[in-house]
C-alpha cells in the first residue's frame, strides 16, 4: 500500500492522521515570516480572543490583553505563500485520493493562521468543526500545518480517535456546540475524552482531520506565539448549502492543472528559494 493510502486508511479509522515533514524548514520559515509581518501590521480581517470569550481570553477588547489576535482570517487572500500552501500539490493529490473526485478549498472555514499567544491566548473546548459548517455531507478534511513545535506546553491539538464515526447525542453539547457529556447522563460519552491523544508536532508536520472528529486545544504556557496554518477541503460533489455561511465565500477548485501560478513556479524549484532572514 502506498504511504498516502495508509494515511487515508488511518484517517478513515481514527479521524485524524499526522503527516510528518510535509513542509520543509525553508517553507515553514517563509510562512512564519509572512504571518508575523501580518500580525505586527494587525492586517484585517482578524479574530480577537476577547470576542470569543473562550476560557483564558481577556474579558473585552478594553481589558488587559484585549487586543490579542487569535486568528489572521482569510489566509488565502492575504499572501502568495499562504495561497501556495493551500494548493500545495501533495496536499491536493492526497485530498483527491481521499475524496475520489476533484478537490475544492472552502474559504469560509479555517482558511486562517492561528496565532496562539502566551498569557492571553485561550484554550478551545471539545468540539466538532462541522458544528457550524453546512455542506451537503459532513465530509470535509482540515489540514493543519505546524510552523514550530506544538506540544502540550504551547496548546497543541488533542483528538478523540474514532469520534468522527460516533453518533453523539445532542444533549452532550452546550449552546455553543462544545461537547460536555455529563458522566451521570452519558457515562460512555464522558469516558470518550479519556481516550484522547495529543500528537506532538514538529515544524513542518501536519495533521489532517475529519470535520466530525472531536478535538480541543490547550492554552499556550510557553513564552512564544504559536503559529499554525489551517485550510479545509471537500470533494466537488459536496458543495456548501445555498444561503449558509459556508456558501458565503467563493470556493477554490484545486486540480493539478489549475494550481495557483505561484505553485507552478515553486514546483519548478527543488526547494523554496527564499533565505530565512
Ligand atoms: O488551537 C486551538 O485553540 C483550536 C483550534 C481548533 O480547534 C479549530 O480551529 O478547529
Amino acid at each position: 500500500m502506498s504511504k498516502a493510502l495508509e494515511q487515508i486508511a488511518t484517517l478513515k479509522s481514527h479521524g485524524f492522521v499526522v503527516i510528518r515533514a510535509l513542509a520543509d524548514a525553508a517553507r515553514c520559515a517563509e510562512i512564519r515570516r509572512a504571518a508575523r509581518a501580518q500580525l505586527l501590521a494587525k492586517a484585517a480581517p482578524l479574530e480577537y480572543e476577547a470576542d470569543l470569550h473562550y476560557p483564558g481570553a481577556p474579558a473585552s477588547r478594553r481589558a488587559g490583553g484585549g487586543e490579542t489576535v487569535r486568528r489572521l482570517l482569510n489566509a488565502y487572500d492575504r499572501d502568495r505563500v499562504f495561497r501556495c500552501w493551500a494548493a500545495w500539490p501533495s496536499i491536493v493529490d492526497w485530498m483527491q485520493m481521499y475524496f475520489g473526485e476533484p478537490v475544492m478549498l472552502t474559504k469560509a472555514h479555517h482558511n486562517c493562521i492561528m496565532t496562539k499567544h502566551p498569557v492571553y491566548g485561550s484554550l478551545t473546548g471539545w468540539h466538532r468543526d462541522a458544528r457550524y459548517w453546512s455542506f451537503k455531507r459532513n465530509n470535509l478534511i482540515s489540514a493543519w500545518l505546524a510552523l514550530e513545535s506544538e506540544t502540550v506546553r504551547n496548546g497543541a491539538l488533542r483528538f478523540v480517535p474514532g469520534s468522527h464515526r460516533i453518533a453523539l447525542p445532542s444533549d452532550c453539547f452546550d449552546h455553543a456546540q462544545f461537547f460536555h457529556a455529563r458522566p451521570e447522563h452519558h457515562p460512555e460519552m464522558a469516558a470518550l475524552l479519556q481516550t484522547a491523544v495529543l500528537p506532538a508536532l514538529g515544524a513542518g508536520d501536519a495533521v489532517f482531520f475529519h470535520c466530525n472528529t472531536l478535538h480541543a486545544a490547550g492554552a499556550n504556557f510557553s513564552n512564544k506565539i504559536k503559529y499554525s496554518l489551517a485550510f479545509a477541503y471537500h470533494g466537488s460533489s459536496n458543495p456548501p448549502l445555498p444561503g449558509s455561511r459556508s456558501a458565503s465565500m467563493p470556493e477554490v477548485a484545486l486540480t493539478p492543472s489549475n494550481d495557483a501560478p505561484c505553485c507552478a513556479q515553486d514546483r519548478r524549484a527543488d526547494h523554496f528559494p527564499l533565505p530565512d532572514r
